[in-house]
């Protein structure tokens, strides 16, 4: 029906990402910082808090089958869609606040599964941004960077809470890694803390990619009342480098999407 109101439909601009290009849909908790500490999350990584955040990302991709691949660490996630996707027709806040308000909704709704004894004070909030990379080595290259942003913080923060478990204050353990490379905290971690930071879990070093992987799944016939087994693709968290080529070589069907 065509009011005399209709024509308010003219405001809205336009924002549709361009052709033929990867998107990237980046989540990232408001104010975690805060949420963390509200929540008594472990440092410097909480294992529950990364397995529910995988949770999410994981609902988000049974819900939305045009995301490919999605890589999270901290309090952010990246969903990556292929050049082809013409989601929502690409319009970009369309993308962006369906992703975002589909991994809040996971995250309150599936809070007490991780938490089962912590109560969830203040509901997560998640912004949420589209960029779009024309070629895939620009993509890969996004990826990299999230998984490189994921390793300097975790070499940081494993060190620097070694050294304040280790008795001393915060502002002595930030004097003490001021002006340090990366060998010099695998260093103090090792002489100083007895830890070899290689042995430390692969989730907390490179992070959780999550792709679509062949898994057999078992389902009762409606027909016949008997199991019966198939290939489904499940969306499923890795903790491996996507940096390197081997990643790429191992799921060639991720760049010809
Ligand atoms: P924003 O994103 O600008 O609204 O502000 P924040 O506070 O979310 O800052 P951001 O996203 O740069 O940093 C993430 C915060 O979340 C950071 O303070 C560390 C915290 N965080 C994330 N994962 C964990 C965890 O497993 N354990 C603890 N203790 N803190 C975590
Ligand atoms: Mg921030
Ligand atoms: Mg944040
Ligand atoms: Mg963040
Ligand atoms: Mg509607």
């Amino acid at each position: 029906m065509n009011s005399k109101y209709q024509y308010v439909r003219e405001f809205e601009t336009v924002d549709k990402a361009l052709p033929n290009t990867w998107l990237v849909v980046r989540i990232d908790g408001r104010g975690f910082h805060r949420f963390s500490q509200e929540h008594d999350f472990a440092k410097p990584n909480d294992r529950p808090a990364i397995e529910l955040m995988n949770r999410c990302a994981v609902e988000v991709m049974k819900d939305i089958k045009d995301i490919i691949i999605a890589y999270g660490q901290s309090d952010e996630y990246s969903f990556v869609f292929p050049k082809s996707c013409n989601l929502y027709s690409r319009r970009a806040s369309k993308i962006a606040s369906t992703i975002a308000s589909l991994f809040a909704a996971n995250y309150a709704m599936r809070w007490h599964e991780y938490f089962p004894t912590v109560k969830l004070k203040y509901p997560a909030c998640f912004d949420s941004r589209v960029v779009c990379y024309p070629s895939d080595q620009n993509m890969r290259d996004y990826l990299s960077w999230r998984q490189v942003d994921c390793h300097i913080n975790n070499l940081y923060n494993t060190t620097f809470w070694a050294i304040v478990h280790s008795g001393k204050t915060e502002t002595a353990a930030e004097e003490e890694l001021r002006g340090t490379f990366s060998k010099d905290k695998h260093e103090i971690l090792f002489t100083n803390h007895n830890i070899n930071y290689n042995t430390i879990e692969e989730i907390y070093k490179k992070g959780s990619v999550i792709i679509r992987q062949k898994t057999k799944v078992t389902t009762i016939s409606p027909n016949t009342g008997q199991p019966v087994e198939r290939i489904k693709l499940v969306p499923t968290p890795l903790y491996v480098d996507i940096i390197g080529q081997e990643f790429w070589d191992e799921h060639p069907e991720l760049l010809t999407k």
